[in-house]
């Protein structure tokens, strides 16, 4: 439609892509650094990998009609927390705390919202630290605020996840009924073991 070409127009256009960009690196940037700090400090890897993406226009448009909301570059740029994001894994499921409390330290680094969706799993089953945060992006004398979405978990956790998006998430197969309780049912499982082997880890840390 005529909306969705402005929209991926006005999103795409170069200006607007670099300023993501930049937000995104500014946060990789802090995170290799939180990295470096807590390996140092525990004498172990700490985080197991880092990734970054900027959404997809025809996704940036489904998430809107999803949201109802209007499929405008406008309402993107509001109302989409994710345009920008980062998956940070670590290898343990206490380190994921221990990252999000350090992002939360930066003074340059803005918290806008936070889901931790370990505490409380999302009825499929997801787990996962969410932080909004806001990066200033200055460019000659203009600064906006660009948000970036960092979505934090163990090792455990984004497997199930990575499995759930391929197979289910956003899929009609997430609402057969069977297909939803095993999903769930495995959830449960992959947080037990990921309990056990920080158990076991807490173990071996103290012989
Ligand atoms: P994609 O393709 O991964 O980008 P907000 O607007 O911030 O209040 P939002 O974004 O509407 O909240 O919802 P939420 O649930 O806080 O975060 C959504 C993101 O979390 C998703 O992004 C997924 O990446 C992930 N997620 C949420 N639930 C599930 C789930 O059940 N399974 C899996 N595998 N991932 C999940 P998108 O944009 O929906 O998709």
């Amino acid at each position: 439609s005529l909306m969705e070409k402005q929209l991926k127009e006005q999103i795409e256009a170069p200006m607007v892509r670099l300023s993501y960009t930049y937000a995104m690196d500014v946060v990789q940037a802090k995170l290799k650094m939180i990295n470096a700090d807590l390996t140092e400090q525990f004498d172990r890897q700490v985080i197991r990998s880092m990734t970054g993406r900027i959404k997809q226009t025809d996704s940036i448009a489904k998430k809107l009609m999803r949201k109802g909301r209007e499929v405008t570059f406008q309402a993107a740029v509001t109302t989409l927390n994710d345009i920008a994001g980062i998956r940070v894994v670590c290898f343990f499921c206490d380190d994921i705390y221990r990252v999000a409390d350090y992002i939360k330290k930066q003074k340059d680094i803005t918290l806008i919202k936070e889901k931790d969706y370990v505490k409380n799993p999302k009825k499929s089953g997801y787990q996962s630290i969410h932080l909004i945060v806001e990066v200033p992006v200055t460019y000659l004398e203009k600064t906006t605020k660009i948000r970036v979405e960092i979505q934090i978990r163990s090792f455990a956790m984004d497997y199930w996840a990575e499995l759930d998006n391929q197979m289910c998430y956003k899929k009609s197969a997430g609402q057969i009924e069977n297909v939803e309780r095993e999903t769930k049912d495995y959830s449960d499982v992959i947080a037990k073991v990921d309990n056990q082997m920080l158990e076991l880890r807490r173990q071996i840390e103290k012989m």
